[in-house]
């Protein structure tokens, strides 16, 4: 199965990810993770990535494409994955298109979007406390979401599953395999 996680920075996609991947037995690909590793190691990648995480903005989709067409690859995400982070902007979900039929000639088959209040995973955020957890750069990130990604909800029009995000990390976990149909 091939899955594309969307909501709001906050939401609660890679907790959920990490979940969901776990029980269809696929590798979970999360595009934040991949620059939070390039920036830890100090790679080129992390290096240009860590200008555009740190004040909350998107990193290029040309860095970004090519870091996702090389992970989807591999041979481990042949049968399927869930990808987390990815796509966020409407050109990526057309590169993610492009790079699924070449190179793979697969489709998506859904793409579940988790859904949870500003107010909410603002606090979610502030609790977590990640370098890019402070209340500027979430402001910054909501904005960015509403301006780029949500956009992709009429995009995928027809393959979008909405998801009460709200709840235990259990209960959201069990709407979304639901959502699934498992
Ligand atoms: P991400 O790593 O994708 O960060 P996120 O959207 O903030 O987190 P997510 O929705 O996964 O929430 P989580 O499960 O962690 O992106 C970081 C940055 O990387 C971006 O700002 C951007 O700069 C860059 N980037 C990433 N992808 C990109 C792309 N495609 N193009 C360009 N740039 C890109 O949950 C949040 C918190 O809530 C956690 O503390 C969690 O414990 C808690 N939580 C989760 N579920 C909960 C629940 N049910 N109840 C209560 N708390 C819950």
């Amino acid at each position: 199965m091939r899955i594309v996680l969307l909501g709001p920075p906050g939401a609660g996609k890679g907790t959920q990810a990490v979940l969901l991947a776990e029980r269809l037995g696929v590798p979970h690909i999360s595009t934040g993770d991949l620059f939070r590793a390039n920036i830890s190691q100090q790679t080129d990648l992390g290096v240009e990535a860590q200008k555009y995480t740190d004040a909350g903005d998107l990193v290029p989709s040309e860095l970004t494409n090519r870091m996702v067409e090389a992970r989807v690859n591999e041979t481990d995400a042949g049968d399927g994955f869930v990808l987390d982070g990815y796509p966020r902007t409407v050109d990526q979900a057309e590169a993610l298109e492009r790079m699924l039929a070449e190179d793979l000639n697969a489709k998506l088959d859904v793409v579940l979007c988790f859904v949870v209040a500003e107010e909410v995973v603002v606090q979610r955020m502030l609790s977590r406390g990640r370098v890019d957890d402070n209340e500027e750069v979430i402001r910054n990130r909501l904005k960015v979401y509403r301006d780029e990604t949500e956009p992709l909800l009429d995009h995928y029009d027809g393959l979008v599953v909405t998801v009460d995000g709200v709840g235990s990390v259990d209960e959201v976990s069990e709407r979304a395999m639901r959502a699934l149909g498992r």
